[in-house]
C-alpha cells in the first residue's frame, strides 16, 4: 500500500513546515578530555540539532544533569543505548562510544547557562566539561 507508506512522510512534512523554526546545528567534538568547542550557544525555544564526534579513544558522553528541555531525541552512528530515557539521571544524556557519532536533538525552554560535562569516571576531574549558553 503506497499510501500507507507515503502518509507518515508527508505529515512529518507538514508538521515541521507549520512550526516556522528553523533547526540551529553544531558540532561538538569529544575527545581526552574535553569537548571542542567547550561553549555553544542557542537560542531559546529553537530546535537544536547537535552532532557529537568522538575522536578520542574511549568512551564520551555529553551530559547537561539539569535543563528544562522538550522534543529531545537522539540517534547513533552505532547501536549503542544510552540516551535520555527514565532509566537515565540527567535530563540531556547522549553516550558515544569512539569513533561513533551521535545526534542529540532537543528544544531548551528557558534562557540561562547550562553546565556540560563528561559523566564517564574521571573525566569531568580531567577537565571534560563546557557550556551552553541559551539567550
Ligand atoms: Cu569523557
Amino acid at each position: 500500500m503506497l499510501f500507507k507508506k507515503v502518509l507518515p512522510v508527508v505529515l512529518v512534512m507538514f508538521l515541521s513546515a507549520c512550526s516556522g523554526q528553523s533547526v540551529t546545528k553544531a558540532t561538538l567534538t569529544m575527545k581526552e578530555f574535553g569537548f571542542e568547542p567547550n561553549t555553544i550557544t542557542v537560542a531559546v525555544g529553537t530546535p537544536v540539532e547537535l552532532t557529537l564526534v568522538n575522536e578520542g579513544a574511549i568512551e564520551h558522553d555529553f551530559v547537561i544533569e539539569i535543563i528544562p528541555v522538550e522534543n529531545v531525541s537522539i540517534s547513533n552512528s552505532g547501536d549503542h543505548h544510552m540516551s535520555t530515557d527514565e532509566h537515565s539521571e540527567f535530563d540531556l544524556h547522549s553516550s558515544t562510544t569512539a569513533g561513533e557519532t551521535s545526534t542529540l536533538t532537543f528544544t531548551v525552554t528557558e534562557p540561562g547557562t547550562y553546565k556540560i560535562i563528561c559523566s564517564v569516571p574521571g573525566h569531568l576531574d580531567a577537565g571534560m566539561t563546557g557550556e551552553l549558553i541559551v539567550k
